[in-house]
């Protein structure tokens, strides 16, 4: 299997309960290793460029609320076929759904406050992480 990356968000429900640590511990426990880090709070603007796919769902305005509520940390993780590796960590989006020892499950408030997010394909990884990463600031 070969070595990937993938982009992860830290969201603003985590970041507020102090758990920056404890969701990174679970990313490196399975596999993932951190080769980028930063802590930012995001502007509407930047939010609502990233999530831009799902501007015409319901969900929309007040995801945008939401990840702009509180600090994130914006990461990129490195590991045998991340994005995969991220998604099974990470557990379902809604965290009722989520199965037990993944990080919603084990963390998350609800379907929107769900702790973490990650990159669905590998395609979307490389537009997620130069979104908000130069690529000097990642060291593998
Ligand atoms: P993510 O993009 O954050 O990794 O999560 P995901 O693929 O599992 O979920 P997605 O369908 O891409 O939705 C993006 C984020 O929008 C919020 N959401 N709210 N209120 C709702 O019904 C609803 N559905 C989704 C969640 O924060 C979700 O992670
Ligand atoms: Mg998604």
């Amino acid at each position: 299997m070969a070595v990937t990356r993938t982009f992860s968000i830290i969201k603003p429900d985590a970041t507020r309960r102090n758990l920056t640590g404890a969701v990174t511990k679970m990313l490196e426990d399975a596999g993932l290793r951190v080769v980028a880090s930063k802590r930012i709070h995001m502007t509407k603007e930047q939010a609502e460029g990233f999530y831009a796919v799902h501007k015409e769902r319901p969900f929309f305005g007040e995801l945008c609320e939401f990840m702009t509520s509180g600090p994130v940390v914006v990461q990129v993780l490195e590991g045998e076929d991340a994005v995969k590796r991220n998604r099974d960590i990470m557990g379902a989006t809604n965290p009722a759904d989520a199965a037990e020892g993944t990080i919603r499950k084990t963390f998350a408030e609800g379907i929107e406050a769900n702790s973490v997010h990650g990159s669905d394909s590998d395609e979307n990884a490389a537009i997620e992480i130069a979104y908000f990463f130069k690529p000097e600031e990642i060291v593998g």
